[in-house]
């Protein structure tokens, strides 16, 4: 099977620089000296540890019947507001301690091995603070959107609830995520490499609403939305993005935002970077230009090879990974397992997703296990019979512009490695005999 389904399709200046680019085809003398030897190799994470099977107790196994099914259970609300069973505690947001420096402005990670389906339970959805996690009362928290409008205007949550509501499931992804990886692996789980990443059903008022009720000038073009945190978290997004799908959120999954997402206010801006999506909101001001605050200059702008800076890559270009296997779900015996994982595109649906199991010389075509959503996660499966040896996994998604995931070799030759935003490579998990399953990057 041909390893470039097809080439990127035409759009920003990315995709047309890597669709001009000759394509960097390992050879497959390439390829095996690499499963001999190590070679290709651009950095590996310690071998992670196989998961055990704990030590069942005989007497509950069958043919015994097991000591809960011998009495009676707990009654109803011994949990007033559900929790998961004791025995899924290992699912939780994680930190990666050398990140940042303090709590207060960092991130934690979803917990992508453990994961089904496409929605993320909220309470594991990632967290990222600039300024800590502040406690808002919602009595006491107003949106005010002033500027260029007729009808400026300070709203409170129950005046919101009197616009009309959707509901939209979409991802939400940090640019920053795998950006520790631009050159070399070095995470040794699917966690921190790929879990700065959630999906939710996002329930609010589209901002378009909004902008009719105040009454937008028509030479507006530009909103800067602003956060109730201490780091007034504010970003400017063109008006075409708020007339198209933007969601001033006040549910998550079926219940009012959580306190980590932004409660009780935020912005969605589907399919673009999480950094847009302000959280705790407080302030929309209409105007004609970009702010350009700090989080649009000093930083989510990309270092590119040539010195210069691109600014205002809002877009999450399409991107996949498998979960399981994954350092935290290695193999165990031969035989034959599922392989999934997630794929997602910024810029619509998913419109196919290959898997390679030796490292990108060939490619089988997935199948989808879950609901196709634009701008959302989507749900990739396939069966692979493993026969013991060594394994290259790989996936690569492409979404229904065209646009094909790039590999390692494709994305530097337009990014470089100076970059810390917007890395979508084909990532690589290494299968060892013994069914561990660590990170490695293939050029
Ligand atoms: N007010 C405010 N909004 C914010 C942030 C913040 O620190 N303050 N962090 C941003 C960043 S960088 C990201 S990636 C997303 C993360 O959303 P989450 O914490 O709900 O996962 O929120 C964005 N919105
Ligand atoms: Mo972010």
């Amino acid at each position: 099977m041909s390893r470039i389904v097809k080439a990127a399709s035409s759009g920003d200046k990315f995709k047309k620089g890597v669709a001009s680019k000759p394509l960097h085809e390992p050879t497959l003398e390439e390829r095996r000296k690499f499963l001999l030897g190590g070679l290709g190799l651009m950095g590996g994470a310690a071998a992670s540890s196989l998961a055990m099977v704990p030590s069942a107790n005989a007497s509950n196994l069958p043919p015994n019947l097991p000591s809960w099914s011998k009495n009676l259970g707990t009654g109803v609300v011994t949990n007033p507001y559900g929790q998961p069973s004791r025995f899924e505690a290992n699912v939780k947001r994680r930190t990666v301690d050398w990140l940042t420096a303090d709590r207060i402005a960092s991130i934690s990670f979803t917990p992508l091995a453990d994961l089904k389906g496409i929605i993320t339970p909220s309470s594991v959805v990632f967290e990222r603070y600039h300024a800590g996690l502040p406690e808002i009362n919602p009595n006491e928290h107003r949106l005010m959107i002033h500027g260029m409008v007729d009808r400026p205007i300070i709203l409170t949550m129950d005046d919101l609830m009197r616009f009309p509501s959707t509901s939209m499931i979409r991802f939400l992804e940090c640019p920053a995520n795998g950006g520790m990886e631009w050159r070399g692996a070095q995470m040794d789980r699917v966690q921190f490499t790929h879990g700065m990443l959630a999906c939710c059903e996002w329930t609010g008022v589209l901002l378009s609403t909004l902008l009719a009720e105040v009454g937008a000038s028509k030479k507006a073009s530009w909103i800067l939305a602003e956060g109730a945190d201490g780091a007034h978290m504010s970003r400017s997004i063109p008006m075409a993005k708020a007339l198209d799908d933007t969601l001033i959120v006040y549910a998550q999954n079926g219940e009012a935002l959580r306190p980590e997402q932004g409660y009780p206010l935020r912005m969605i801006n589907p399919g673009w970077e999480g950094n847009t999506c302000i959280k705790w909101l407080r302030r929309l001001e209409i105007g004609d230009k970009p702010w350009y605050q700090r989080e649009e200059t000093s930083k989510y702008t990309d270092l590119m090879p040539d010195g210069t800076a691109r600014e205002f890559t809002f877009v999450q270009e399409c991107n996949s990974v498998i979960t399981s296997p994954s350092p935290e779900k290695p193999m165990r015996e031969k035989g034959k397992y599922w392989i999934e994982g997630l794929a997602w595109s910024g810029r619509g649906k998913i419109k196919q997703v290959d898997v390679s199991f030796d490292g990108g010389v060939s490619w089988r075509e997935t199948r989808f296990t879950s609901i196709v959503l634009p701008r959302a996660l989507t749900r990739f499966g396939i069966e692979f019979d493993w026969d013991g040896s060594p394994a290259l996994l790989q996936s690569r998604a492409i979404d229904e512009t065209g646009y094909v995931q790039p590999t390692y070799a494709q994305l530097r030759t337009v990014r470089g490695t100076s970059s810390i935003y917007h890395k979508n490579a084909i990532h690589t998990w290494k299968v060892n005999p013994n069914g561990g399953v660590v990170n490695v990057q293939l050029t």
